[in-house]
């Protein structure tokens, strides 16, 4: 048991306890099956993608000669063998699954090869002789504003008069930065195994945040319809965001190929050619001018944001408008005018990544407030505080939510103080004033995090719940696992109000024949939507259990009790797996679905404004860190985090949860680079050259609690989301690397830092503070 195992109920009791993952025993064991390790079908094929070497092109030419001509190939098909529709994309239809004449980036897929084997595909997809026209190609983001080029209208949220008050404001930082992308690199890529079925159906077992999303492109491309298509996916190897909808582009290809050959067909990705193909997180180029007064409290902020969306729409749209929603973090700001544009670059379609923009955009005003705050010569947590939303007051979002829920005032305080933060401030100091090649740097940054989709409709689940014969439990609900423990947290829901241990309770794959229409994984919700859609189900089971027991033994049903895997009905205390024999032998129904839609959620996209988010999550980070001004290398020495996970469901998963989002989001802003050549080839494709961080870059102290404090809103339990927000602690790095950077002037100046701050980046902002 580790550090959040402190058993809060009796085992029994599903809810608010730490059990461990209900496929741990499976994952450390190698025995959890992922889509690769299910057992073949007689007669499988393997294929490959034949990707485009060319940025921006006309294709003149194909020739696929060599490539039906090598070893083992049985076919080859392209744009002019779909069945269907040529459209994987999730909302605009502008993602072609195969290249229509026209390439927009550098591994965009041309063509599908199936072979005998995964290596003789992989082969012969290398050998097309592809004739192309070259067109001029847009690669960053920049380049596509000044263009004008853009996937989706540019978006604007403005309250009051920004440019009055920004005009008449006694101090000013105006300025500009960069914060690179990421690579969501799921320890799994992408996958698909279509398995033709009788009568044009499909069968398509795939690693996919969205079977349903699945389920609908696979009916496009293949020219039916939905009921003749099953997704299925047991658990994911890591998703964040990366298979929420570009899986698509797997099970098309797959599912195409198994259709025309009437035989199974597995696409499985390499990492280079998962790399090359699919999205990132956006990377944001920033403009801002922010006024603030002698306190350090804003009167006016402006930022004008631009993000390489890449060639196509995918979910760019929504990730701006979360980045936009963002911009605010926890700090309220009177008069502010935000624009966002979505740059249509000649590169990768960027796409969801844990945060979904939310990152993107609260990192502009943590850069601007770092600035007020050196400055004014004043430590930035006290200018940070000063701008922090009121709890009565100055509560009111740029998008009209009113925060109700605001608690990051007293999860300040509580970090504050168990991070010793204030001391460590006057160390550190001591610490740089002797040292002047090794410089050490502390920050503290807070969270405030939206939790529903932007998108509202999107924010609806259902579940089956089986009771059998024998008591034991079989719950499927429309989440997908990918590691982030959504099983296990429904089965705690489900054991909780049917009264037994979580041991009786199974969680099966998630498949669109058992749950309709059902919303990606995503936005944080999955264990929100899904656990109270499963609660409905199970409730529904338990009221008829209880009414049935009240029969047998009297009593009122609402007296009935289900716990310790006994139903206490009017004296008599009943195993549970008697009472549903009984049940079953009088005929009662032992199952039931359950639906669940979050309520009181609006959203106007024309006048970004509404009530997007069903709550808010709260959390704050400190981080200190040691910088080799000489080198650029640095290190995280110790980080605490205290993480608003309301009434939490299971403190270990959570605690999990933030520790590994900490470390991502670490990542992201710091060593993981994404590097594209003049021709706009991604040439950080692998691990060699793109660097996530190892065990070794973890802090040695590493202090992560979770912040006592029940939900408002009547979430699962009072529980709230925990997948994504804490992606935004690990600002507190980077902030604290450029603390470092900064003592090298004796905080006099303000580093330009742009992230990630890689070794490189930290040596010319050094540089640029010494020249000053
Ligand atoms: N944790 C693990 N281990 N693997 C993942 O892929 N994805 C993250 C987060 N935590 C992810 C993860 C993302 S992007 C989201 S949106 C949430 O999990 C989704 O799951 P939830 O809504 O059930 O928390
Ligand atoms: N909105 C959101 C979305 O906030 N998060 C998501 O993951 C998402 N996905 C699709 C559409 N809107
Ligand atoms: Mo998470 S980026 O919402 O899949």
């Amino acid at each position: 048991m580790n550090d959040a195992g402190i058993l809060k109920a009796p085992v029994w009791s599903g809810v608010g306890t730490s059990r461990a993952h209900e496929s741990a025993a499976l994952h450390v064991l190698g025995q959890a099956t992922y889509t690769d390790d299910i057992p073949e079908v007689q007669g499988t094929l393997h294929a490959a993608l034949g990707l485009s070497s060319k940025a921006h092109a006309h294709i003149v030419a194909i020739d696929l000669a060599p490539v039906r001509a090598s070893a083992g190939v049985v076919a080859v098909y392209t744009v002019d063998d779909i069945p269907g529709t040529n459209d994987c994309g999730p909302i605009i239809h502008d993602d072609p699954i195969f290249a229509p004449g026209l390439v927009q980036y550098v591994g965009q897929p041309i063509f599908i090869v199936v072979a005998d084997t995964h290596d003789n595909a992989r082969r012969a997809a290398r050998l097309a002789r592809v004739t192309y026209d070259e067109l001029p190609a847009i690669l960053t983001p920049q380049a596509a504003r000044a263009a004008q080029s853009y996937v989706l209208p540019p978006m604007r949220l403005a309250r009051g008069d920004s440019e009055a008050a920004f005009a008449r404001a006694p101090h000013k930082v105006q300025g500009e930065l960069y914060v690179g992308g990421q690579e969501q690199f799921y320890l799994e890529g992408q996958i698909a195994y279509a398995i033709p079925k009788e009568d044009q159906g499909m069968l398509v077992l795939t690693s996919t945040q969205h079977p349903s999303e699945m389920q609908h492109v696979v009916a496009h491309a293949l020219g039916l319809h939905s009921h003749h298509v099953v997704v299925e996916c047991r658990r994911m190897g890591g998703g964040f965001g990366g298979k929420e909808s570009q899986s698509a582009l797997w099970c098309a290809a797959a599912a195409i190929a198994a259709a025309r050959l009437k035989r199974p067909v597995k696409l499985r990705a390499d990492r280079d050619d998962d790399m090359l193909v699919t999205g990132k997180r956006h990377c944001f180029h920033y403009e801002y001018e922010v006024g603030y007064d002698d306190t350090g409290a804003i009167v006016a902020a402006r930022v004008d944001m631009v993000t390489r969306a890449g060639y196509s729409a995918d979910l760019s749209g929504p990730v701006a408008t979360r980045a936009v929603c963002h911009f605010d973090n926890t700090y309220y700001l009177s008069d502010v005018e935000i624009r966002a544009a979505c740059g249509k670059t000649n590169t990768q379609s960027n796409t969801a990544f844990r945060g979904f923009g939310g990152p993107q955009g609260a990192i502009a005003i943590e850069y601007v407030l770092d600035e007020i705050a050196r400055n004014l010569g004043r430590d930035a947590l006290d200018i940070r505080r000063i701008n922090y939303y009121g709890t009565v007051d100055r509560n009111v979002t740029p998008y009209g939510q009113v925060v109700v829920d605001n608690v990051i005032g007293a999860l300040t305080d509580e970090l504050e103080a168990t991070s010793d933060y204030r001391a460590r401030r006057q160390q550190i100091d001591l610490f740089n004033a002797t040292s002047p090649v090794l410089k050490k740097g502390l920050a503290f940054t807070p969270v405030k995090f939206g939790i529903a989709f932007n998108v509202t409709h999107l924010n609806q689940a259902g579940a089956l719940v089986h009771v059998y014969v024998d008591g034991s439990i079989l719950v499927n609900h429309g989440g997908t696992e990918m590691g982030q423990g959504i099983n296990t947290k429904v089965m705690q829901v489900v054991a909780h109000e049917l009264g037994v241990d979580m041991v009786h309770v199974r969680a099966t794959a998630t498949d669109t024949s058992k749950v309709a229409n059902t919303s990606a994984t995503a936005a944080s919700t999955g264990a929100d939507l899904n656990g109270k859609a499963a609660q409905d189900a199970a409730r529904q089971i338990r009221d008829r259990l209880a009414a049935y027991a009240v029969k047998l033994y009297g009593g009122e049903p609402e007296a009935v009790r289900f716990a310790f895997d006994t139903v206490y009905v009017n004296g008599h205390a009943v195993p549970f797996p008697e009472l549903v024999q009984k049940a079953y032998l009088a005929r009662t129904q032992l199952w039931s679905d359950g639906y669940y839609a979050t309520p009181g959620l609006s959203w106007d996209p024309k006048t970004m404004s509404g009530r997007p988010f069903s709550y808010f999550a709260y959390g704050a980070a400190v981080a200190e860190v040691v910088v080799d001004t000489l080198t650029g290398e640095w290190k995280l020495l110790r980080a605490d985090a205290l993480y608003d996970a309301g009434r939490s469901l299971n403190p270990a998963i959570d605690i999990g949860q933030v520790e590994g989002a900490f470390i991502q989001g670490m990542g992201w802003l710091t060593t993981e680079e994404l590097w594209w050549n003049d021709g706009g080839k991604l040439m950080t494709h692998a691990p060699s050259t793109y660097k996530i961080p190892g065990v070794s870059d973890c802090p040695e102290d590493f202090r992560v609690r979770l912040f006592d404090n029940g939900n408002v809103e009547d979430s699962i339990h009072r529980s709230k989301a925990v997948g994504e927000p804490p992606l935004l602690l690990p600002f507190s790095v980077f902030f604290a690397i450029r603390d470092a950077i900064s003592a090298v002037g004796d905080h006099q100046i303000n580093p330009p830092l742009n992230a990630p701050a890689t070794s490189e980046e930290i040596l010319k902002a050094v540089t640029e503070v010494l020249a000053r």
